[in-house]
């Protein structure tokens, strides 16, 4: 549940990126950040980085409305993909009310991709959640690189590689070019408003 503070009307909402490492979480939330920076009043912040790898996490806070009476404030979170950053990428977990898997569409990855929703399903269980229950949306990131002809996993072999059992909403995306990072983001804002609106009730 959404943390609420009674006292102010306020619902903070925790939205978290996951994914292996290098897959694209962080330039999603740079790609909304710059899209959306007249409207979002604080900066992105990024915890620590070692070049380009996430080593604690980013985080991203904006406002988008009232709900019931409810000041919404939505935070944005990516965990850090790189397998011995587990510890970090479970306590970021705690609490979370909607999830973004950001699979890396290279065919090279196609591994660690199921080696990462696995991971996501073990830290989960770890808070007694299950992934079929918690809000989720899933992206097959870096489309743009079939252009370069580097090789990529079809929309279908990532569907039945990872979305099988989940069945989970689905974009095709680029954090670079920015196709449908803010269609994803909004699917997932609203599947999570959607289960909070039903927890609050
Ligand atoms: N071509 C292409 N490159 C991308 C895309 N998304 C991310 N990248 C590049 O992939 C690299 C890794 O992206 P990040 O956003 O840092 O990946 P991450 O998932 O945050 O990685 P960790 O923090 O290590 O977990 C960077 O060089 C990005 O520019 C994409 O859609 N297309
Ligand atoms: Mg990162």
């Amino acid at each position: 549940m959404a943390f609420v503070n009674l006292k102010k009307k306020e619902i903070q909402v925790k939205i978290v990126y996951y994914g292996p490492g290098r897959g694209g979480k962080t330039t999603n939330l740079e790609y909304i950040y710059g899209r959306f920076s007249d409207r979002i009043k604080t900066e992105m912040v990024t915890i620590k980085t070692h070049g380009d790898r996430t080593l604690f996490f980013d985080f991203l806070p904006f406002d988008i409305g009232k709900i019931k009476g409810y000041d919404v404030k939505i935070q944005l979170y990516t965990v850090p993909g790189q397998v011995k950053y587990n510890a970090t990428r479970r306590l970021v977990l705690r609490g979370v009310d909607g999830i973004v898997f950001v699979a890396d569409s290279m065919a090279v990855r196609k591994e660690k991709n199921i080696l990462s929703l696995k991971n996501l399903e073990e830290n989960l269980s770890a808070y007694k959640k299950d992934l079929g229950q918690v809000p989720l949306v899933l992206q097959y990131n870096k489309r743009d690189l079939a252009e370069q002809g580097i090789p990529l996993l079809s929309y279908e072999t990532l569907e039945h590689t990872l979305n099988a059992r989940l069945k989970a909403a689905a974009f095709e995306a680029s954090a670079l070019t920015g196709k449908n990072v803010v269609a994803t983001m909004k699917k997932i804002i609203a599947l999570t408003m959607a289960s909070l609106e039903k927890q609050l009730t």
